[in-house]
């Protein structure tokens, strides 16, 4: 999907933020997940800067900014372009290849079917390949859903998910995680995390959600469903609690564009672990379950544990026992980490 992360507008080192965003944007077309890291890193501590960055001196001393990306900023402000971008831009891409993976679900695997058997546009695929519901909402709306969603879009949308949900349960609470939650300027999707007081099981949830479906699809705001896992049983790291689909803000002038959507039913005593899990960003996450890890303790979606005991073989003797799940500051201050705004988490 589009996973380009803006820069907060008035940042004073968008331009340079940008660039090597699309830096990085070419590394992940090529799949240097060494350099994807490294751009990410340094984006994130420039995002962070109050003040312009403009020599190879000064990118240096920064945190996580190595001697030739250093050059890269400084090159950057003094020319306002990186000739290694542009020499990245020339190379020749597999367009087919980028083209079907940007398709919603689309994988490696199922799109170099695709190319093996002789298709090589949307069209193609339409005419001659076995689509799944899903490939084929993903190809018919194949722009609006590679488009990523402005801030006061997403505002919107909520706000009217929100409005539907409190005629239907004022005591349900919805909270946007995401990029959204971390501030971002745009975001690929909207991601509705939902939860009401006195709930320990994301079961106790499945009713509201059901009609907050039927609602919200009779109103002509839903448009679509991608998976709907909330039937199934919560597993304990299973596909938990979620609905995935499609929206439109109905009376969109000129036209209602398709956007990606996400509801997370998470009972309250597992709110804190949920909100760590779904505000992000995954590398943000990877680090403090590693941390977790290294401290003897385990984190995931639903909360902090005391680590697993482990029998021959490393086979899983018990599940581990929970320490903290529904406050999320709590596990911060558990872990040992300072409390990060959800904006400081880029990484
Ligand atoms: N997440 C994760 N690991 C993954 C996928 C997701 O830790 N492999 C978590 C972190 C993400 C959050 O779930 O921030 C939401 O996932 P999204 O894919 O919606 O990502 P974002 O909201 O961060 O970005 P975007 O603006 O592209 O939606
Ligand atoms: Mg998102
Ligand atoms: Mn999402």
């Amino acid at each position: 999907g589009p996973k380009d992360q803006t820069a907060q507008s008035g940042n004073p080192n968008a331009r340079t933020i940008e660039v090597l965003q699309s830096m990085c944007d070419y590394y992940t077309r090529v799949n240097d997940h060494w350099r994807i890291t490294a751009y990410r890193k340094a984006i994130n501590t420039l995002r962070r800067q109050p003040t312009k960055i403009t020599t190879q001196e000064e990118a240096y001393r920064l945190p996580n900014i190595g001697p030739r990306l250093a050059a890269k900023i400084a090159e950057i402000v003094s020319t306002n372009r990186l000739r290694r971008l542009e020499y990245a831009n020339e190379e020749p891409t597999d367009q087919v290849l980028d083209t079907f993976l940007k398709i919603y679900g689309v994988g490696l695997n199922r799109a170099n079917k695709w190319i093996s058997q002789g298709c090589r546009t949307l069209e193609d695929l339409k005419q001659k390949a076995d689509l799944t519901t899903n490939q084929l909402i993903g190809i018919e709306h194949y722009d609006d859903l590679n488009t990523r969603i402005p801030r006061e879009e997403v505002t919107l949308l909520g706000d009217y998910v929100k409005r539907e949900a409190r005629l239907l349960d004022p005591e349900v609470e919805l909270l946007i995680g995401g990029s959204y939650r971390r501030g971002s300027d745009s975001s690929g999707d909207i991601d509705f995390i939902i939860t009401k007081k006195g709930t320990t099981s994301s079961a106790d949830l499945v009713p509201f959600l059901e009609t907050l479906l039927t609602t919200l699809f009779k109103k002509g705001f839903l448009v679509a469903t991608l998976a709907a896992l909330h039937k199934q049983r919560p597993g304990k790291d299973g596909p938990g609690s979620k609905w995935h689909g499609c929206c439109v803000l109905p009376d969109r002038k000129p036209r209602p564009i398709w956007r990606r959507i996400d509801l997370l039913l998470v009972p309250e005593t597992e709110y804190g672990a949920a909100l760590i899990y779904f505000t992000g960003n995954d590398i943000f996450n990877k680090s403090m379950r590693l941390l977790a890890s290294k401290k003897g303790m385990r984190l995931n979606q639903r909360g902090l544990y005391r680590e697993v005991m482990r029998g021959p073989g490393r086979v899983k003797v018990t599940e581990g026992q929970l320490i903290e799940g529904r406050d999320e500051k709590r596990i911060f201050e558990l872990l040992g980490v300072k409390w990060r705004e959800p904006k400081e988490r880029w990484c």
